[in-house]
């Protein structure tokens, strides 16, 4: 298979080192959510995405590939950078109908990026692809390259990623995205709206036991880049919905006391006490359109699932 240029920007051992220990400090415990990618939990959250609770991939997918002309329509002509691209499978019908200049797709976990770009460029060798393993939330700007000289931008970000983050931070990472896809730009983006407990505890704690593998895979991660000593068995996983911040929180709970190593320092966890893994906010429709005004993008459409389950925002600045 042919190679694609990637750029490497992944964060140094130092810095990941810098920030797991400020997690580690705050309480409850908690660690960016882009820790779960290494290579093992890019597989992992694949597998999570076939199982038959986690229905968003499904829905989305399904979406977009029905969408696609109207959306291509409503993006226009521009370089279409997606922001967190993992294997990078939703945005084939969007390049279908698009033909963009280029398309950059972003993420954290450089193998899985690689292999993502090599696949996609197969099969669209009409559009050249270039892909920058990066930390997204703390991208500034795109580094200079010729496919992005002069061209206006496109942003994608599908999956209801920005779940990930507080509405304080989605509020400052769309500001960022608007500043870094620069005036006339676009963003696609895909919201998982709220539905009752019971579903979304599933869809996060599925019977096959992937999205626990895939929190405890932190650990195992941790362990090996920062020279930790986790005992991921002596964590229970689970999932909850916080219906009064509209976000399910995903935690690995210590079993019992005990000292963990790591990054050259050492915690005592007691009987309970959680590390949160990440949190995955849901909003309304209405909810996100007024968190994205608060960041300078307008909406220009919205598209729904028949069933109402999540929504794709077309926003523009
Ligand atoms: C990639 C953040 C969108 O919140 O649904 C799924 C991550 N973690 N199951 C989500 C996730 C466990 C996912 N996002």
């Amino acid at each position: 298979m042919r190679t694609c240029p990637l750029i490497d920007l992944h964060p140094e051992t130092a810095d990941m080192a810098a920030l797991v220990t400020d997690g580690m400090e705050q309480r409850p415990r908690q660690l960016p959510a882009w820790l779960l990618y290494d290579a093992q939990g890019s597989r992992l959250f694949e597998a999570i995405c076939a199982q038959p609770e986690y229905t968003l991939t499904r829905v989305e997918t399904a979406l977009l590939e029905q969408r696609a002309p109207e959306l291509a329509a409503s993006l226009g002509k521009g370089v279409l950078v997606e922001f967190g691209a993992g294997s990078a499978r939703k945005v084939a019908p969007l390049l279908r109908a698009l033909q963009p200049p280029a398309y950059v797709p972003l993420d954290i976990s450089a193998d899985h990026l690689a292999a993502a770009c090599a696949e996609l460029q197969a099969e669209h060798p009409s559009v050249p692809v270039l892909g920058i393993c990066c930390d997204y939330s703390r991208l500034q700007r795109l580094p200079d390259h010729p496919l992005l000289a002069g061209q206006r931008l496109l942003g994608f970000y599908p999956g209801s990623s920005l779940g990930n983050f507080t509405p304080a931070e989605a509020r400052r990472l769309l500001g960022q995205f608007a500043r870094l896809l620069g005036p006339g730009s676009r963003l696609l983006i895909g919201i998982d709206q709220p539905k009752p407990a019971a579903r979304l505890e599933a869809a996060y704690d599925d019977a096959a036991g992937v999205s626990a593998a895939f929190a405890r895979n932190l650990l195992v991660r941790l362990n090996r880049d920062l020279d930790g000593d986790f005992d991921p068995s002596a964590f229970e996983y689970q999932a909850r919905w916080e219906a009064e911040h509209s976000r399910i929180a995903m935690a690995l709970i210590s079993r019992r006391r005990q000292r963990v190593r790591l990054a050259g320092r050492s915690w005592t966890f007691e009987p309970g006490e959680q590390l949160i893994t990440e949190y995955s906010l849901k909003y309304t429709p209405e909810a996100f359109t007024a968190l994205a005004a608060a960041a300078g993008w307008r909406p220009r459409c919205r598209w729904s699932d028949p069933a109402g389950d999540l929504s794709l925002h077309l926003l523009e600045q």
